[in-house]
């Protein structure tokens, strides 16, 4: 522990928090319960984070709503019913916004206001944030809560700003809706943005082309009407719900035909070929993400892999009639490797006249033109161009920010190689600062919701002991980093994740690198983390400080 002088400690509040998600709404109710003071700005017009920004046609969350969802107030878990199995985003934004309320959150939210500029003033340990109305505001601590799908990839083609018709990204979408009857729509993109888009609007434009690079995992999704009874009982029994969830290493989700279902152990290759048709079989009817808990080593052995990559493959073809179109959108790359896309109707709606699938896998997009689209020698006339080509995932939002910590090092210079933190919760040279289900941690692998309340529990604690022991400053260090970076890097080599470009491993942005970008070990040994951190009274990688006076 070092000592410092403390020149000016006057602080607006204990903690500012960024992203009115539900993460950030977590940190509000967490940080209040504790007794700090605290403010959350959000640049959105409303609180919902991810829902309030998404809000193309088609979007439904892929996770089942009794699930994705907040566990930590008994009151909200009784009180709000889902009207969907699988909620889309204006319902999830009306949770966001009874959560708010129902808690008494909303007196201490700021929303319509971006975070511009934040500043570490090294002389007493304390941020300087600034709003975009100019607004200065001193806090101790900063929690990110800005959201690992947050910062859209600028679509990276020649003669974009030169198209005459309309264009879109997915993740920008108007919340007033956009009428596309008539026009002729060329989507961009076939991950779960572009499969849900392309499902929603195919009966309503006049002309639909999919310019489609590489065929992905789709499943159905199998929504519908939420069943009272199935809500009535995951109410009951929700705590059973919730500690199932926690202990489901990867994933963070138990439904399966509307029960908990039980974990999977074993290998693949030991079933007999009837146990594991019966096991798929049981999921593909279930629908949704359920593949995702099948044999473990479905993650690690090409072989037992192959199995189930094989299983969804032959789905893809019993659906997709035409032999040729069926090859163009069969994956060939270890599924799971990528996440699955949860659908409805996705591989029909191929089978209409006004649909048709621009194959980008051995000549990709030229450029945008003024009138649509040029692929080798074909231009593709379009009205309207909707780009569902993805997120800088994990570390995007901060990047964009003007955050500055020690000696004014900003993340984008920061994780310039690479993604820096110690447990995905602190990056060195940024005191007081914790990030929330972003780069380091194990959010895409597992439910940010659940991940988000356990890293805001950790960062409480944390910030009670400080107070305990009058320590105001807390850092992580670059040895901490090169540690944590490396562990990550070494769970990623331990599966077959590293075989697919995906932005799990940041193979979707040109040139972004893979290191500390995600924990791929799974939830149990990242909690043993966290826990071992605050054993160990934060005593190894992190550098106390005390202010005087
Ligand atoms: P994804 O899953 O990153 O998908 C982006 C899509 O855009 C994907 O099909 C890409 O093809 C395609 N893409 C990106 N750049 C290009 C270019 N230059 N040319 C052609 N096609 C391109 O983003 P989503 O928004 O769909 O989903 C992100 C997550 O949100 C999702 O996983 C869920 O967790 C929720 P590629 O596969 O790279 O060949």
């Amino acid at each position: 522990m070092t000592n410092s002088t403390n020149t000016t400690s006057k602080t607006d509040y204990d903690v500012i928090i960024v992203g009115a998600g539900f993460a950030g709404l977590t940190a509000v109710h967490r940080m209040r319960e504790l007794g700090f003071s605290v403010r959350l700005f959000e640049a959105g017009s409303d609180v919902g984070g991810t829902w309030y920004w998404n809000q193309y046609p088609g979007l439904k969350v892929d996770v089942e709503s009794v699930e994705y969802s907040l566990s930590f107030s008994y009151v909200i878990e009784q009180e709000w019913t889902w009207s969907e199995r699988y909620a889309g985003p204006q319902e999830l934004c009306r949770y966001a916004n009874f959560v708010a309320d129902r808690l008494d959150l909303r007196r201490d939210i700021q929303t319509g206001t971006r975070i511009d500029a934040a500043e570490f003033d090294e002389g007493c340990g304390i941020w300087a944030l600034t709003t975009n109305s100019g607004e200065q505001l001193r806090s101790r601590f900063v929690i990110m809560c800005t959201g690992m799908l947050n910062q859209p990839v600028k679509p990276p083609f020649k003669g974009l700003d030169s198209f005459e018709g309309k264009q879109y990204h997915s993740a920008r979408w108007p919340k007033e809706g956009v009428d596309l009857s008539e026009q002729r729509v060329g989507v961009i993109g076939t991950g779960s943005s572009g499969v849900q888009i392309i499902s929603a609007i195919a009966s309503q434009v006049g002309h639909l082309h999919v310019f489609h690079r590489t065929p992905g995992y789709c499943l159905p999704l199998r929504n519908c009407v939420m069943p009272e009874e199935y809500s009535t009982r995951v109410k009951a029994n929700y705590g059973e719900w919730r500690a199932a969830e926690r202990y489901n290493s990867f994933g963070g989700w138990v439904a399966l035909n509307y029960q908990i279902g039980k974990p999977v152990t074993g290998s693949a290759l030991d079933a007999t070929p009837e146990e594991r048709q019966a096991l798929f079989d049981e999921r593909w009817e279930s629908g949704g993400l359920s593949f995702y808990n099948v044999y473990p080593d479905v993650y690690t052995d090409l072989k037992a892999n192959a199995v189930l990559s094989k299983y969804l493959q032959d789905k893809i073809r019993e659906r997709v009639k035409d032999p040729k179109l069926a090859e163009i959108l069969t994956p060939k790359y270890p599924a799971l490797t990528k996440r699955l896309i949860a659908e409805t109707n996705y591989y029909e709606v191929y089978e209409q006249e006004n649909v048709e699938l621009v194959d980008l896998s051995k000549q990709g997009i030229d450029e945008i033109t003024p009138k649509g689209v040029r692929v080798g020698d074909t231009e593709y006339a379009l009205d309207c161009i909707v780009f569902a080509t993805g997120f800088d995932a994990m570390i995007g939002s901060l990047k964009a920010m003007d955050v500055r910590g020690r000696n004014g090092l900003t993340f984008a210079e920061h994780w310039d190689d690479g993604a820096r933190t110690h447990m995905g919760l602190m990056s060195a040279g940024f005191p007081n600062l914790f990030i929330i289900n972003a780069a380091g941690s194990p959010a895409p692998l597992f439910q940010p919701i659940i991940l988000g309340q356990e890293q805001v529990q950790w960062v409480g604690r944390l910030m009670i002991k400080l107070a305990e022991r009058n320590i105001n400053c807390i850092e992580t260090t670059s040895k901490a980093e090169d540690d944590w970076g490396r562990l990550c890097d070494e769970t990623l080599s331990a599966t077959l994740f590293p075989l697919t470009d995906s932005w799990y491993i940041g193979k979707n942005v040109p040139g972004k690198s893979h290191t500390g970008l995600a924990y791929f070990g799974g939830m149990e040994s990242y909690r043993q983390a966290m826990t071992d951190a605050e054993v160990s009274a934060y005593a190894d990688d992190f550098i106390l400080t005390t202010f005087e006076g």
